[in-house]
């Protein structure tokens, strides 16, 4: 990671609204991307905003708030412009043809790229951002590299491995087919131990969530983890699994995921699919939300989206409202039967989450009732070290008891369930 450069950056901040009235919207993305800048160790200088009906494909906003920005640069030594939106290549060559030689434009996306360049921690973490640089930012850069190298590699242009910017085209295709041959064999990996942690029967549980949202907080506070958890944006970019021992005596295993974000273009949601497999692979979804934040449904109905473009509709979700020690008194959510009111920080309303979580593996497991004769005595261990007992009778047959089992479970004992 020697290429950081603790730089502040000043930049200028485009947004876009198509009319008046989408104009709160826009400065509430444009506040969620000055708080991106400064993640990346950056500062927003001033916002431009375009209220347009039809957008030029050429620069996408018209040539008088062209003129602005690019004299806002020249006046004040700007080298940085970030929109708040996608753009092409083309435009992105357009735009710094327009405003000025020795400025830089980005998207959206590339900062967010860049801030999980500067997060990234695992080799995989570091393979899938550097892999979707290559796809989404060099093109995108392509040709600049002699002006940017002069910038010192700020924002916009860091990578986790020697990615910078390539400027040929051949050497470039030719690493992304690499590093996607390198991705795919820890993917198996990845996959021969999934499958053997499938097989110890274990519930998978994963918080999932708007970045910043309190997942890596709540994680620590049920689990002891120890994972970093920041007041910044994407500040866990590489999963992180925990067992919890419920009060049950049951245990899951609990998973910390990277957070999401609006107007991440699905192409880089597929970019960490392997990440956010986790997601995929889990039996119950923890969606945490920040219950203090005004965009809170709008957060959530984001999260409700990814989940669904990764395919994970079948899963049984708890809806968890988090930081509620910072909305004293005030109701913040309806009180459905798959929501819980918490705080990673105090600890308020987490015995509740794992009472709806224990609720929740119902949906998994059944209770039987059983009797184990005295000859298998050593069943009874496994089951007393793995699922919850009830209702022990010593009795002329042999041990009676009650015990919610998995499909693991009942394979092991099956023989003596005489109920359930
Ligand atoms: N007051 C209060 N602050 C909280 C609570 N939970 C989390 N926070 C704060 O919110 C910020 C973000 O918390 P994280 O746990 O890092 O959030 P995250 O969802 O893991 O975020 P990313 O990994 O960036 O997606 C940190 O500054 C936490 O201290 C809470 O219940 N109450
Ligand atoms: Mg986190």
């Amino acid at each position: 990671m020697d290429e950081i450069k603790l730089v502040k950056s000043e930049a200028i901040l485009v947004g876009i609204a198509e009319r008046g009235a989408d104009l709160p919207e826009c400065e509430s993305s444009l506040d969620e991307l000055e708080r991106l800048l400064d993640t990346a160790g950056g500062k927003a200088f001033a916002r431009v905003i375009q209220v347009k009906e039809k957008f030029d494909p050429r620069t996408c906003i018209g040539s008088g708030k062209v003129k602005e920005i690019s004299e806002l640069c020249r006046n004040n030594a700007i080298e940085l412009v970030i929109f708040d939106f996608e753009l092409t290549a083309a435009q992105i060559r357009n735009l710094e043809e327009d405003i000025g030689e020795s400025v830089m434009v980005i998207d959206r996306s590339m900062l967010i790229l860049d801030i999980f360049a500067l997060h990234a921690v695992s080799g995989e973490g570091k393979l899938q951002v550097e892999l979707a640089q290559l796809k989404y930012s060099a093109p995108r850069l392509m040709g600049r590299g002699a002006e940017l190298s002069r910038l010192g590699g700020g924002i916009g242009t860091r990578g986790p491995g020697e990615t910078k910017l390539e400027t040929d085209r051949r050497h470039l295709k030719a690493k992304v087919a690499a590093l996607e041959e390198r991705l795919r064999e820890m993917e198996r990996n990845r996959a021969v131990m999934r499958a053997q942690r499938d097989k110890s029967g274990i519930i998978k549980v994963a918080l999932v969530g708007y970045t910043n949202a309190g997942k890596s907080t709540l994680l620590n506070a049920l689990t002891g983890a120890g994972v970093l958890s920041e007041d910044k944006l994407f500040a866990t970019l590489d999963p992180t699994t925990r067992k919890l021992t419920l009060p049950s005596g049951e245990s899951v295993l609990l998973t910390d995921t990277v957070g999401f974000i609006r107007k991440l273009p699905h192409h880089l949601v597929k970019a960490f699919k392997s990440t956010l497999d986790e997601v995929s692979y889990a039996d119950i979804l923890l969606i945490v939300a920040d219950a203090t934040d005004p965009e809170l449904s709008e957060h959530i109905e984001v999260t409700r989206s990814v989940v669904e473009e990764l395919g994970a509709t079948d899963k049984v979700v708890i809806y968890i409202y988090n930081k509620c020690d910072l909305i004293q008194g005030r109701t913040i959510m309806p009180d459905g039967h798959n929501a819980v009111a918490v705080s990673g920080v105090t600890g308020f309303g987490l015995d509740k989450l794992l009472l709806k979580l224990e609720e929740a593996m119902l949906n998994f497991k059944k209770k039987y009732k059983l009797i184990i004769p005295y000859s298998e005595q050593s069943l009874l261990s496994l089951l007393y070290d793995n699922y919850s007992v009830e209702d022990v009778e010593y009795i002329e047959e042999g041990i009676s008891l009650c015990c919610v089992l998995d499909e693991r479970g009942k394979g092991a004992v099956g023989k003596y369930i005489i109920e359930g």
